[in-house]
């Protein structure tokens, strides 16, 4: 399989975190949207990454259709977000928390670097701040107070792309949360760095 994409993309890495801890195969090819458009054009019409390529050549789109995929090929034991009920419903809640945390990172991201001089929208750059910080403080109230993971007695995709928004955040709007702040989210950090196949995926070490 071949992944599509760099890890500075929250989108990206947490396909990949996932790919390492499951023990999946996959080679990765970091191909950047402002340099390899056309590459990544190729296997997405949208022009976005990740795309994750199978063997038999099959195109997955979106990290949420591959982190599906990836649950679905290691069955529901091992599975990162719950099959189904309340356990789900936690997950898939705290994923959207996260996720639209870092598409919000994202647009003030291109917002802050992409636009031509001078046409820096201040307004829309603050109300994506306030929509950031608004998902993550809702994750903080949601992390428990003891350590422990956010939904239940393991890890779940919650906690991985919890830990990768939060460092893709610091790492394009590093003014933004501000080192006191969200101590339990902090302390999910650390403590996924202290594993290996969270800590290689780090961007800097592309
Ligand atoms: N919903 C998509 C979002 C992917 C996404 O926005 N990727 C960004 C990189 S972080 C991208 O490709 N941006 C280029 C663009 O949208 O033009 C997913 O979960 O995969």
């Amino acid at each position: 399989m071949i992944l599509i994409g760099r890890l500075l993309s929250p989108f990206v890495r947490r396909v990949q975190v996932t790919l390492n801890l499951l023990g999946v195969e996959c080679v990765r090819k970091p191909y950047g949207t402002a340099t390899h458009s056309d590459e990544i054009g190729a296997v997405n019409p949208l022009r976005r990454v990740p795309a994750l390529i199978l063997d038999d050549g099959e195109t997955l789109i979106d990290s949420n259709a591959i982190l599906d995929y990836l649950d679905q090929t290691v069955g529901p034991q091992r599975a990162l977000i719950p099959a189904s009920g309340v356990e789900r419903r936690k997950v898939l809640r705290l994923l959207a928390l996260a996720v639209g945390a870092a598409e919000k990172g994202v647009t003030a991201f291109y917002e802050k670097t992409r636009r031509p001089d001078g046409t820096f929208w201040q307004q829309g750059f603050d109300a994506y701040s306030e929509q950031i910080l608004g998902g993550l403080q809702a994750l903080e109230q949601a992390a428990p107070e003891d350590g422990g993971w956010l939904a239940g007695s393991r890890m779940s995709q919650a906690d991985i792309t919890t830990a990768v928004v939060i460092e893709f955040i610091d790492s394009v709007l590093p003014d933004l949360i501000g080192e006191q702040q969200l101590p339990r989210l902090r302390a999910l950090v650390s403590r996924m760095n202290e594993l290996e196949v969270f800590s290689a995926t780090h961007p800097s070490r592309e």
